[in-house]
């Protein structure tokens, strides 16, 4: 069996203590740090995902699934980081409230840091006044991420967007919206600058927005 899979295997199944040696292992053995994030444990919470949908496993299953995942990610993180330090502009991010999950969230701001931004992270379960407090208290922030999991809190994600266009320092920043059940044309209509679908592509964006 490949590293990659045994890393699959391990997310998929919560082994929290086995994932970290196992990750370097797959560091060691060559594999690339974006094929051990992407098919190793984003696939794997696919599964997971996959698994609480049809009813086969539950939330604490789905919780312990996501803490393995997170203790890979210490691993793989000095790997897939840059080193650049703040030079490409202030991003405020979180997840809008009501939403608990950070994996991608936290994935899109380990991406935004590599790229060379300073991330202010408010967290999960976001207000919508903490977006707008925060991007206040720094008026040199560039972007605002705003992500979202669950077809539940897109309304959420649509009244923050909604409050950040209505906000006076609207012509300072661009709003970034992203996270499984949003897309495109959701990001149009509620007025975003941008969609993306994963955290290097946003990461990319976050650059030219920044840039333009
Ligand atoms: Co939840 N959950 N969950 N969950 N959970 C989903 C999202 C679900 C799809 C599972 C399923 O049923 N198949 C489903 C939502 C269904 C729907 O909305 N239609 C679901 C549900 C129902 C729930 C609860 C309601 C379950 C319950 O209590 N009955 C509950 C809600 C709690 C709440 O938020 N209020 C709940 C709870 C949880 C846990 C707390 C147990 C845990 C989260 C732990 C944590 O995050 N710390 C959890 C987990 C782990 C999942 C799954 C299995 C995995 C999520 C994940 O981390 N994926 C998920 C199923 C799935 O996604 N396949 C599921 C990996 C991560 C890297 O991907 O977050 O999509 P993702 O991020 C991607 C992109 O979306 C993108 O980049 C990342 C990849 O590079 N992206 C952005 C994300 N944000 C972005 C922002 C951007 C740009 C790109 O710009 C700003």
């Amino acid at each position: 069996m490949s590293k990659i899979q045994e890393v699959y295997e391990t997310v998929e199944k919560g082994k929290v203590k086995a994932i970290q040696g196992l990750v370097q292992e797959a560091l060691d053995a060559g594999d690339a740090p974006l094929d051990i994030l992407n098919k190793g444990m984003i696939a794997a919470m696919d599964s997971v995902g996959a698994k609480f949908k049809a009813g086969e496993i539950f939330v604490p299953e789905m919780l312990v699934a996501a803490k393995c995942m997170k203790k890979g990610v210490e691993i793989l993180k000095p790997h897939l980081a840059s080193g650049e330090t703040g030079a490409a502009g202030k991003v405020v991010i979180g997840t809008v409230a009501g939403d608990m999950h950070d994996i991608g969230k936290n994935l899109v701001a380990m991406m935004m840091e590599s790229a060379g931004f300073e991330v202010i992270d408010l967290g999960v379960d976001v207000p919508i006044q903490k977006f707008l407090d925060t991007v206040a208290a720094n008026p040199d922030t560039k972007i605002v991420g705003c992500s979202a999991l669950l077809t539940t809190t897109m309304p959420a994600l649509k009244e923050t967007v909604a409050a950040l266009n209505a906000a006076p320092f609207r012509g300072q920043i661009k709003v970034m919206v992203g996270g499984a059940p949003i897309t495109e044309e959701f990001a149009k209509e509620i007025g975003a600058d941008a969609y993306t679908e994963d955290a290097a592509s946003a990461a990319q964006k976050a650059k030219e927005l920044a840039a333009a």
